[in-house]
């Protein structure tokens, strides 16, 4: 039986993280991997005898630690992250309209900006991968990291013009919900719906959220594509 699609979830910061396969050659890509679930992604890579290609991340994400660095050296993958996320650790620095290749599969990456400058929705089959940039029922807040709440409602407009039945999968969920599709963020998204634009713009700046716990730690990391401090200072030397 060959493998075509996982969600893996971490409980501690709420992530989800996605596995992708193409089952003719076995060719794998992870998007948004968490550094303290690197053994687990290895396991069921080599239990469902997939060999990882790419590893891709939305965005610089501010609450938990990206698993490429580990994920990279152990398997060989190549990772990919939006121009502007500041990770120039990444093999590869995506743009708008990018096309990520992995056996027979092709991933569309799209610029979503707003929740951070840099943030990428990536678009396979019949799904989007939004990120932060549209979660189920809600979105990502724009008060860090190049955060613009009009940049925001343009993209989260551009992931609203796909079919109804586009299935969205998020970067986070905080409630215990795992999948949407654009009809189904038309009708119940409390951040966008029946919102303007200037009243989208009004409402995120008055969200006024805790800051992550984990920002200060996790953003630097992140933009050194979760390498800790000491091993960038090795290959600086
Ligand atoms: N409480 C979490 C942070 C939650 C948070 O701020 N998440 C960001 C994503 S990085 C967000 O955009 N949340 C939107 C929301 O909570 O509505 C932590 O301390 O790590
Ligand atoms: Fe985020």
């Amino acid at each position: 039986m060959s493998i075509e699609f996982r969600q893996l979830f971490d409980d501690t910061s709420c992530t989800l993280t996605y596995l992708l396969a193409d089952p003719q050659t076995g060719d794998a890509v992870l998007i948004d991997s968490v550094r303290e679930h690197v053994g687990r992604y290895l396991t069921l890579l080599q239990e469902l005898n997939l060999q990882l290609t790419w590893l891709l991340e939305t965005h610089a994400h501010a609450d938990h630690i990206t698993g490429v660095a580990g994920l990279r050296e152990v398997t060989g993958a190549r990772s990919a992250t939006g121009e502007l996320s500041g990770a120039s650790c990444a093999d590869r620095q995506l743009v708008d309209g990018d096309v990520i290749v992995f056996g027979n599969e092709v991933i569309r990456a799209m610029a979503t900006p707003g929740h951070t400058a840099g943030c990428m929705t990536f678009h396979w089959r019949d799904r989007l991968f939004t990120g932060d940039t549209l979660m189920i029922g809600g979105c990502g807040r724009t008060d860090f990291q190049g955060g613009d709440a009009g940049a925001l409602f343009d993209s989260i407009s551009r992931i609203m013009s796909f079919p109804d039945e586009t299935l969205i999968y998020p970067g986070h969920d905080y409630k215990g919900m795992r999948v949407s599709s654009v009809g189904q963020e038309a009708l119940t998204n409390s951040r966008f719906r029946n919102q303007t634009r200037d009243s989208f713009i009004e409402q995120m700046g008055e969200l006024k959220l805790p800051r992550p716990r984990l920002i200060d730690e996790a953003v630097p990391a992140n933009q050194r594509c979760g390498r800790s401090e000491d091993m960038i200072d090795i290959h600086a030397a």
